[in-house]
């Protein structure tokens, strides 16, 4: 753990599916500073923090990206948060707690908001989950109340049981800037979490793949790979029958459709690459190096200037009035 001079910077993190309404949670504790999606696309595609000043707390506040982004794979989310979360822990800046949306209009449980749920919970491990709030959104698209009372009975019994036993609270939001601000503001009073893919990747050392969440992910890219290979192979076998029937139509369709079958392998091929590496070495590097180029710095300047070596890749930060006083 390197040490970093300066004020006790407090991290709250933002989590939940696409549309669950995260950005615009972060933009009632500071208007206009995220982009809010429109429908189902996703617009929040790197974290990005925001400085919130609540009475004389300060808290930084950070909307990530969903798991079910739609242009970005699992494994490229993953990555980015996960680095995110390491270096936030190598930096000493103190995580205090994560906010969990969810849209209480969903009628049913999706297939993606269950496998991000599952995600999360990997994430942050048994221990720190009394640092999380499972907060329901979209109230006041309900026109009856009483339905939604019901569903938030449901998913506390059906999905977040095991959540809420291990200190989990869930809230109902009102949608207000007061609320959004009080959530904060508890979890800010929380001490500090260790979330335990902070503790895989930093203090153990562990690969991506070798993470709880990274398993998943690459078990699934495995299957894929081996779906696309014995689909290759089928390909090929019928170029070798249209070849030798000389016909030159089917022979053109069948390479087209192989070219596209061998880009989409590269692709997934890439994913399951990228879950090789083991982040924690490459972080230490970094705030060693830059420890050394500037020993004294704020917290959060100090974690900004790390990942700032890496903004194209993977994390773009907004820090709007860093070093501005309010
Ligand atoms: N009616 C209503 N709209 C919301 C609520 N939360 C978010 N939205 C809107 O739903 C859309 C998606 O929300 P956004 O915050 O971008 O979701 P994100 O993908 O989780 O960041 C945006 O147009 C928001 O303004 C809510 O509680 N009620
Ligand atoms: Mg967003």
């Amino acid at each position: 753990m390197v040490r970093v001079t300066g004020n006790e910077a407090s991290m709250v993190l933002v989590m939940g599916v696409t549309g669950s309404g995260k950005s615009r949670f972060v933009n009632l504790l500071r208007g206009g500073s995220v982009e809010e999606g429109d429908g189902l696309m996703s617009v929040t595609q790197e974290c990005q923090i925001v400085r919130v000043k609540i009475g004389s707390e300060l808290a930084y506040v950070v909307d990530t990206p969903g798991f079910d982004d739609t242009t970005r794979s699992d494994a490229d989310i993953f990555e980015e948060i996960t680095t995110f979360l390491a270096t936030q822990y190598a930096s000493g800046l103190a995580l205090k707690g994560i906010t969990f949306l969810h849209r209480i209009t969903d009628v049913r449980m999706q297939g993606s908001t269950l496998s991000t749920m599952t995600m999360f919970k990997e994430l942050c491990g048994d221990h720190a989950l009394k640092s999380v709030v499972l907060l329901t959104t979209f109230w006041d698209k309900l026109s009856d109340k009483s339905i939604g009372a019901r569903r938030q009975q449901e998913l506390r019994q059906e999905f977040w049981l095991d959540m809420t036993a291990k200190g989990s609270q869930v809230r109902r939001f009102d949608g207000s800037r007061d609320m959004a601000e009080a959530l904060v503001m508890r979890l800010v009073d929380r001490p500090p979490v260790v979330l335990q893919i902070q503790r895989d990747i930093m203090q153990q050392g562990k690969r991506l793949e070798d993470t709880g969440v990274g398993r998943k992910i690459a078990t699934r890219l495995d299957r894929s790979l081996e779906e696309k290979d014995k689909e290759l192979e089928d390909l090929e076998k019928q170029i070798s029958k249209a070849s030798k029937r000389r016909s030159s139509r089917d022979l053109k369709q069948l390479e087209e459709r192989l070219g596209r079958k061998l880009t989409e392998r590269e692709r997934i091929y890439a994913s399951r690459q990228k879950l090789k590496a083991s982040l924690g070495p490459e972080i230490n590097a970094k705030v060693e190096k830059q420890q050394k180029s500037s020993p004294i710095m704020d917290k959060i300047q100090f974690f900004a200037s790390i990942l700032g070596m890496t903004v194209s890749v993977t994390t773009n930060i907004v820090l709007p009035l860093l070093g501005v006083a309010f």
